[in-house]
Order: C-alpha cells, then sequence, then structure tokens
C-alpha cells in the first residue's frame, strides 16, 4: 500500500519575501509530502533587502513542539533544517534529530547562513562554528560556497576556482559527517552555474549545470535544497535529483525575470510547480 512520506521542515517564516519555510512547505507539498513545520523564528521579511524587519526568536517553542510530537509518537520520513533563530536551536535541532530518526530517515542540513562572502545579518561567526555539529549528524548537506567557507574555517575562494578546488572541497565537507555533500553555486564557466555533489558512499563526484542568469535571486538557496529533498524521497539518485533541483531553481528565476518581480520579494516558483511535478514524474505531461 502506498504509504505518503511525512517530512518535517525546520526553518523560519519569513511573513514577506519567498524563502525558508514559505517556499519549502510549498514544494515538498506539491512533491507529494505530508510537510509538517517547526519554526525556528517569525521575521516581518526575510533579513536581505528590506529594511526594519521584525524578529521573533522561536527557541523557546522547540522543545515542547518536539515533547507534544514524541508524546504523540509522530514519525516522520525526512528531518529538514535550514535557517535557524538562535544559537541554542544548534543544539536543539541536533536533539530533535536524534529523537525523531530512525534507520530509513533522511536527515538534510542546509546550513543556511551566508552568502557572496559575508554572513546574513543576524549570524555571528560562532554560529557558523556551531553549524559544523548539525552538519555531522546530517545524511545530506547543501551548502553554497560561502557557507563552505564557514563552516570548514576557511577563507571565501570567490569566483574563480578549479575542479580540483570543488572535489577538494567536497571531501572535506563529507569529512563533518554527512555521507553527501551537495555544493551550490557551483561554475567553471561564465555561462553556466549548478551544483556539485560527492556520495562518499561510492566515492563519486558528480555535476549538474544549466544557464546562469545573472542577478542575485533571494530564496533560491532554499528553492534548491526543497527540490533536492522532493527529488530524493521520490527516489531519484543524487546525481538525478541535483539536476532536477537545478533545473528548477533556473526556471523559477526565468519566470521571475519575466514576470518582472521585485527581487526581494523572492522568486516566483509558484506557476513552475507543474513544471516540477512533471520532472518528479508525477504526471505524465
Ligand atoms: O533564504 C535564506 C534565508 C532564510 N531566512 C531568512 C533570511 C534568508 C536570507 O537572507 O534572511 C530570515
Amino acid at each position: 500500500m502506498y504509504k505518503q512520506k511525512r517530512v518535517a521542515a525546520i526553518h523560519d517564516i519569513s511573513c514577506v519575501g519567498r524563502c525558508s519555510l514559505t517556499v519549502a512547505l510549498p514544494i515538498l507539498s506539491a512533491a507529494g509530502f505530508d510537510t509538517s513545520v517547526l519554526p525556528t523564528a517569525i521575521l516581518s521579511t526575510h533579513t536581505g533587502g528590506f529594511e526594519g524587519f521584525t524578529y521573533r526568536d522561536l527557541t523557546n517553542d522547540i522543545r515542547p513542539i518536539s515533547n507534544h510530537w514524541q508524546s504523540l509518537n509522530v514519525k516522520f520520513d525526512a528531518l529538514y533544517s535550514g535557517f535557524l533563530g538562535s544559537y541554542e536551536q544548534i543544539d536543539l535541532v541536533a536533539d530533535f534529530f536524534d529523537t525523531f530518526r530512525s534507520n530509513d530517515t533522511v536527515v538534510m542540513v542546509d546550513p543556511v547562513m551566508a552568502d557572496n562572502g559575508v554572513l546574513y545579518s543576524i549570524y555571528s561567526p560562532e554560529m557558523a562554528k556551531g553549524m559544523t555539529k548539525l552538519c555531522a549528524k546530517a545524511d545530506i548537506i547543501v551548502p553554497n560556497l560561502t557557507e563552505a567557507a564557514f563552516l570548514l574555517d576557511e577563507g571565501y575562494i570567490g569566483e574563480s576556482y578549479s575542479q580540483e578546488y570543488i572535489e577538494t572541497l567536497l571531501k572535506k565537507l563529507a569529512a563533518l559527517g554527512a555521507k553527501q555533500v551537495v555544493l551550490t553555486g557551483v561554475s567553471f564557466e561564465k555561462d553556466k552555474l549548478g551544483a556539485a555533489a560527492f556520495n562518499s558512499d561510492t566515492g563519486k563526484v558528480s555535476y549538474a549545470f544549466n544557464d546562469r542568469i545573472d542577478g542575485y535571486f533571494h530564496g533560491t538557496g532554499d528553492v534548491f535544497s526543497s527540490t533536492l529533498l522532493s527529488g530524493l524521497l521520490n527516489d531519484f539518485p543524487l546525481e538525478e535529483a541535483i539536476q532536477i533541483a537545478v533545473n528548477y531553481t533556473l526556471k523559477c528565476i526565468r519566470l521571475t525575470e519575466k514576470l518582472g518581480q521585485e527581487k526581494r520579494y523572492g522568486v516566483c516558483f509558484e506557476k513552475a510547480l507543474p513544471y516540477l511535478i512533471q520532472q518528479l514524474g508525477l504526471i505524465n505531461e
């Protein structure tokens, strides 16, 4: 009998400006999953592009919510964390993983904290170090190049690097503890952008690229990770799931350009959901 998979998505709610839960929830739902949410903070907007946002830290709610779910014997097929609301949440989310993981649970950590060489405004370098602890508990981590540098306590490389650099980075990241590492924002050619993946079970590195659209698009890291998880939970191998995630993210960026949407509001992912569903093999046309 078909059993619908259930995901626990642990991210903030940015009330305006599509990112984190307002992206993860619709994508995972469209991909067929029962998606439960554990909000880490509530912000009036995300932190990248709007002045004067409000910030409510939900650190004190995480344990009671988790305890209640435990008392109900709620089960999850995947645990997926992103933007955390405080330093203490690193340990709280690590405990949450210990409580709710079983042999076949997929634990994905997107160590959301930085982009383009700089930390997001509410993140500290200590938080970045602490995030390595959470990455060690994951089956799969999804940093961008900036986050990778913070996790490894290295300088940010910028935009020019070799394939060898990327493959060494992937292996150093895997040494933090996760068996699978997906590095986003990788580019070896001016017009192409994508992701690199390392699977330490097979020792294989793979790449997925598509066209690069110039500019910075908010929330695309969350679109990518949520789509990647959707592919993996729909039983696509890592190599195919990264390509699906790259293609869908590009589709969302193209739509945003076409619709002339202000970039700080995030990407127009909604109208591309039918494309994603088709890529995931959930409908036949
Ligand atoms: O998309 C990453 C993200 C998530 N949550 C908040 C953010 C950002 C990026 O700026 O500000 C609150």
